[in-house]
C-alpha cells in the first residue's frame, strides 16, 4: 500500500472542521431541544410532527380569554432542556446555544472555503471529486466488501466508497446545511413569500436530517479509519507519513534526547488535539452558565454586524399575501396577572390607554376610540417563534406609521421601544428563575428599530383572526411585524417610546427576552 501524503493545509483544516462540528452539534443540539418537534408544515400544529423528543406533549385545548388558568401552557412549558454533556451551554439556555451555533457556522463555513479554495488552486479536488461514473459499481462494492468486514483495495489505501462519501459531505451535505440554517430566516420567509418557497419547518426538518447524517458519516468516518490501521492512518492526516522530521519532531527530541517514532508523534499530537477540543467544549459551557452576559458579548463581537448586515437588505417584502391561516396558534408569554391588568380586563379593556412618548415632537395618549378611528390593516403573516415552531395568523390594527406620523420623532431617534403592562410573573420566585436581575425594568418591554416600525406590515394589532385578540394573545394590544422574531412582537402594549439607542433601559440590550434571555438585541430576523 503506497502511503499517502496530505498537504498541511488539509491536515491543519481536518482539525478545525472537528473543532466546529463538534461545537455546532452541541449547540445545535440546545436549539433543538427548545422546541424538540419535527414538522412538514409551517402551521407547526400540535400531532403533526414526524418526530418528537421528551414528554412535554400539551393539549391543543384551552381557553385563550383567561387570565389565570393551570390549562393554559405556554409554548416554552415545551422546552425540554438537554444536558450540557451534550448541547451547549445545556440546560435551559437557547439564546446563548444560538451564539454558539452562528458564532460555530461562522468559523466552520470561512474554514469550509479555505479548505475547498485550496483544494481548487492545487490539484487535490481530483482526490474528491468523481471524474467517471464508474465510481458508482467500485463504491457499490466496497460497500459489500465493508459489510462483509472486510478491506476493500484502492489505490493509496483510498477508495471509491471513500472518495463519493467525502464528496458528498463537503459538495452536498455542507451547502445543504448552510441553506437550510439561513433559510429558517424570518426575513427570508418575507422576502420571499409563499407557503411552501420558504418553509421554515421544512428548513428545519432537512437541517436536523442532516445533523443526523453529518454524526453518521463523522462515527462512520472514524470507524472505518480505526478498521484500516488506527494509528498508522492517524499518522497520515496528523504529521505525514514516514519517520517524523521537521520542528515538532527536533523539539520532541529536545525535549526527551531521543527522536520521535511516527507512532509516538501522532499520538501525542492526537491526544492534544482532542484534549483542546473536549476541553474547548468545558469551557464554553462553564463560561456561559457562569458568566452569560459577558460570553454574549464576546460571541457577539463578529456576529452580530455581520448578521444584521447579512439581513438588512432582505427586510419587507410586499407581495402576493397568504390567506390562509392556521387552525391553531401556540401562546408565549402568559398573561400578565397584576391587579392593573386584572382590572382592565373586568372592564373589557374599556380604558385602556397607548402612551406615545420619548424623543417626539408631540406626545400623545390614544383611548380606545381614538385607536379604532385611525385606519385599519388587516393582513396575513407568519409567526416564527425563537424556539422554532410557526403559525399563521391574520392580524387586523393600526400601522405603526400612523403613530409615527402623528408624534413626529426627532431626527437622531432609531428605536421604536414597545412597553407593555406584562410583569412576566411566570420568571419570578414561580418560575425557573429565583429573581429577576434588578437592572431589568418591571414589565416586558422590546426594542425595534425605526424603519421596521415604518414598514407597511408593522401594526399594533388589537383583532386576530377576524375576531377580537384574545388575552392570551395580547389583548387589548400587540405589536405585529414581518420579518423578525417573535419575541420582538410585545403584547399586552400600553405605550410606545421613541429613542437614540436603548443603552440606558434595562441591561442595555434591547428588550427583556434580550435582558434576562440573553437573546440577539439587533438581529432578531434568524
Ligand atoms: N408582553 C409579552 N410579549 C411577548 C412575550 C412575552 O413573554 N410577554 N413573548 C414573546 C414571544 S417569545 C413570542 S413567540 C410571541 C408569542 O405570541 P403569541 O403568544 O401571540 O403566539 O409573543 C412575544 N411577545
Ligand atoms: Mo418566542
Amino acid at each position: 500500500m503506497v502511503a499517502e501524503s496530505f498537504p498541511w493545509w488539509l491536515r491543519i483544516t481536518h482539525w478545525f472542521n472537528f473543532f466546529f462540528l463538534i461545537l455546532l452539534f452541541r449547540s445545535g443540539y440546545e436549539i433543538l431541544m427548545s422546541h424538540p418537534k419535527l414538522y412538514w408544515h409551517d402551521d407547526a400544529e400540535p400531532g403533526t410532527e414526524w418526530l418528537r423528543a421528551g414528554d412535554r406533549e400539551r393539549s391543543t385545548e384551552f381557553d385563550k380569554e383567561v387570565i389565570e388558568d393551570d390549562e393554559l401552557w405556554a409554548a416554552e412549558d415545551e422546552i425540554d432542556p438537554p444536558s450540557a454533556l451534550v448541547s451547549l451551554p445545556g440546560r435551559d439556555a437557547i439564546g446563548m446555544g444560538r451564539h454558539w451555533h452562528f458564532w460555530g457556522a461562522l468559523g466552520w463555513t470561512l474554514c469550509g472555503l479555505f479548505y475547498v479554495g485550496a483544494l481548487f488552486t492545487t490539484g487535490e479536488w481530483a482526490r474528491l471529486v468523481p471524474t467517471s461514473l464508474a465510481i458508482f459499481p467500485e463504491a457499490w462494492d466496497n460497500l459489500l466488501t465493508y459489510l462483509q468486514f472486510r478491506i476493500p483495495h484502492g489505490d493509496g489505501g483510498y477508495n471509491a466508497l471513500q472518495q463519493l462519501t467525502y464528496f458528498s459531505v463537503v459538495f452536498i451535505l455542507s451547502p445543504v446545511m448552510i441553506l437550510t440554517g439561513i433559510l429558517q430566516a424570518p426575513a427570508f420567509r418575507a422576502h420571499l413569500q409563499g407557503w411552501f418557497s420558504v418553509n421554515r419547518q421544512f428548513n428545519r426538518s432537512v437541517h436536523f436530517i442532516g445533523f443526523v447524517a453529518f454524526n453518521v458519516f463523522l462515527f462512520g468516518h472514524v470507524a472505518l479509519v480505526a478498521a484500516h490501521g488506527f494509528w498508522s492512518e492517524m499518522q497520515l492526516i496528523v504529521i505525514g507519513p514516514g519517520e517524523p522530521t521537521g520542528a515538532l519532531a527536533a523539539g520532541w527530541t529536545a525535549i526527551f534526547g531521543t527522536a520521535p517514532t511516527g507512532y509516538e508523534l501522532t499520538v501525542a499530537l492526537t491526544l492534544l488535539g482532542v484534549g483542546i477540543v473536549g476541553s474547548f467544549a468545558g469551557f464554553a459551557t462553564w463560561v456561559t452558565l457562569r458568566d452569560p452576559d459577558r460570553t454574549q458579548n464576546w460571541l457577539e463581537i463578529v456576529v452580530d454586524p455581520l448578521l444584521h448586515r447579512l439581513f438588512t437588505h432582505v427586510t419587507f417584502y410586499d407581495g402576493d399575501d397568504v390567506e390562509e391561516y392556521s387552525d391553531f396558534a401556540r401562546v408565549n408569554g402568559k398573561p400578565p396577572r397584576n391587579d392593573a391588568y386584572r382590572e382592565h380586563f373586568e372592564h373589557d379593556f374599556e380604558d385602556w390607554t397607548v402612551t406615545v412618548d420619548g424623543e417626539v415632537e408631540h406626545e400623545l395618549e390614544f383611548s380606545t376610540e381614538e385607536i379604532r378611528e385611525l385606519a385599519k390593516q388587516e393582513h396575513v403573516t407568519r409567526h416564527d417563534c425563537i424556539q422554532g415552531w410557526t403559525y399563521y395568523a391574520k392580524w387586523g390594527g393600526v400601522p405603526i406609521s400612523a403613530f409615527i406620523e402623528r408624534c413626529n420623532p426627532d431626527d437622531d431617534v432609531e428605536w421604536v421601544v414597545f412597553w407593555t403592562l406584562d410583569e412576566k410573573w411566570e420568571y419570578s420566585e414561580d418560575g425557573p428563575f429565583e429573581e429577576v436581575d434588578d437592572a431589568v425594568p418591571e414589565f416586558y418591554y422590546e426594542a425595534i428599530r425605526l424603519e421596521k416600525a415604518r414598514e407597511p406590515r408593522s401594526i399594533l394589532a388589537y383583532e386576530m383572526n377576524d375576531g377580537d385578540l384574545p388575552v392570551a394573545h395580547g389583548a387589548p394590544y400587540r405589536l405585529r411585524i414581518e420579518s423578525q422574531l417573535g419575541y420582538k412582537m410585545a403584547k399586552w402594549v400600553n405605550r410606545i417610546e421613541f429613542v437614540e439607542d436603548f443603552e440606558d433601559i434595562g441591561k442595555g440590550k434591547g428588550g427583556w427576552r434580550d435582558d434576562v434571555l440573553n437573546y440577539y438585541p439587533n438581529s432578531a430576523d434568524i
